[in-house]
């Protein structure tokens, strides 16, 4: 049983259940104005909109939107730093940074309105996870050029909670913090709480005796699996946060104590799925590649933006009465599959795997080698010290079940190599599950 979180309504959460025909009007009249916006001051967009033959009084209902271009991270690239900025500088008061896998990083920019209107998402995100005035917030996200530490500390002082900006690392601290202070929710990475979970059990610190209630748990994929793991060792109830820095930073979706599907406050933030291949836009309940358009970013309107996030939105109403529509939790991105053997392998199958077997913790590490000019993939995951104090033949038993199960799941066999507790890296904000060696091979 996790600890509840107060079921009560929330009067922040009150945009949440606006009739459905009054929400589509409201998303039209925005799309209109943020496409004019645009359209009128990002020439990239500019031209793009012109060369299809089209004015932004072209837009006259939602499905319009699939006559616009799509933006893609290459475009962010190619306008750095300030290419796609959509309003002078001077009415720019913060940027943010996300680093990109090659060099240069992606920049955004909010205006002061873009940043209230990030606040009012993450003050929503909160209070649909049961938190309120009164609660105390350890805020385990990083601070600085990321967005989640500065989303997530806004939302949580207006929301009316104590904040503590702790921002990631020095784990024993954390614990010290969340013991004293008497801390009743955590914000961090989910493969950061994992490492808080490890460190709290060597320490002698027992999560369960403490005040702490709910984890709100985002930047990277994570499964249901380890929701379960997380919950009964802690009896918290862990929320599963959405976002990325190009559409706001944290707070884009957000799970309701349902937890099925988050809920995209889509006042805000227009979700379409397409099909990765084609662009096409699917319909409800098929899986493919969420694209989304912010209606109230005026620094840096994104027009469709392709966020490479792979997910579904959930046919049908949440019992919670939210009119906003759900998506799916992100297992994985289209540009993390992995090609072994030409067999499409993705991250979140094997972990899955892991987490199912008994005997293994969820500290796993992919690592991709070439030999011969043959790609070669092997999961490195951490056993139990119970497992790993066992007989040499119980091991062995272990890593043939994984192979056995992670084949009938992925479809090819791959080697598992079972290591000692601890002997994975940690990470203090988002993990690093697949270690590229190909390169050096
Ligand atoms: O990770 C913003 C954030 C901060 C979200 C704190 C939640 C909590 P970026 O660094 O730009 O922004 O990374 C965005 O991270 O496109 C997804 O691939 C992934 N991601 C974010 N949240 C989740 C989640 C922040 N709940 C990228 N589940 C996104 C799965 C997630 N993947």
């Amino acid at each position: 049983m996790t600890k509840e979180a107060q079921p009560s309504f929330h009067p922040a959460s009150a945009p949440d259940f606006v009739p459905a025909p009054l929400l589509r009007k409201l998303q039209l009249d925005r799309l209109q104005t943020i496409v004019k916006h645009a359209f009128e001051n990002v020439e990239l967009f500019r031209h793009r909109v012109e060369s299809r033959k089209l004015r932004p009084g072209d837009i006259n209902s939602l499905a319009d939107i699939a006559k616009l271009p799509f933006t893609t991270k290459v475009d962010l690239r190619d306008t750095y730093p300030f290419g796609l900025f959509a309003t002078s500088l001077r009415d720019i008061v913060r940027v943010h940074a996300s680093s990109g896998t090659t060099g240069k990083p992606i920049v955004v920019a909010y205006t002061q309105k873009d940043l209230d209107v990030w606040t009012s998402v993450m003050v929503r995100s909160f209070a649909a996870c049961g938190l309120h005035e009164g609660d105390i917030i350890q805020n385990a996200y990083g601070y600085g050029l990321f967005t989640g530490g500065l989303g997530a500390h806004y939302g949580a002082e207006s929301i009316g909670a104590t904040v503590i900006p702790i921002s990631g690392g020095n784990t024993d601290r954390q614990l010290m913090v969340m013991k004293d202070f008497g801390v009743t929710a955590i914000c961090c990475t989910p493969t950061y709480f994992l490492h808080l979970i490890d460190r709290a059990s060597q320490m002698g610190v027992d999560l369960k005796s403490l005040p702490l209630r709910a984890g709100v748990f985002g930047a990277e994929p994570w499964t249901q699996s380890m929701r379960k793991h997380i919950e009964s060792v802690t009896n918290i109830q862990a929320f599963d946060i959405y976002g990325l820095s190009e559409i706001i930073g944290p707070g884009v979706a957000i799970e309701c104590p349902n937890h099925d599907g988050l809920h995209i406050f889509e006042d805000h933030f227009y979700p379409e799925i397409i099909d990765p291949e084609t662009g096409k836009v699917l319909p409800d309940g098929e899986e493919g590649e969420l694209v989304l358009t912010t209606f109230s970013k005026f620094a840096m309107p994104m027009i469709r933006y392709r966020t490479r996030d792979i997910t579904a939105l959930v046919p049908g109403q949440c019992p919670c009465g939210r009119t906003l529509r759900r998506m799916r939790r992100i297992g994985r991105r289209s540009d993390d599959m992995l090609i072994i053997r030409g067999v499409n392998v993705y991250p979140s199958q094997i972990e899955a795997v892991l987490l199912e077997v008994e005997g293994t913790l969820p500290h796993y590490q992919i690592i991709l080698t070439r030999a011969h000019g043959l790609d070669q993939i092997e999961v490195q995951v951490e056993v139990t010290p119970q497992v790993f104090s066992d007989r040499v033949g119980a091991l062995e038993a272990l890593a043939e079940k994984l192979m056995d199960t992670i084949e009938r799941v992925v479809g090819i066999r791959i080697k598992v190599t079972l290591v000692e507790p601890q002997t994975i890296q940690r990470s203090e904000g988002k993990a690093k599950r697949v270690i590229d060696k190909r390169a050096q091979s």
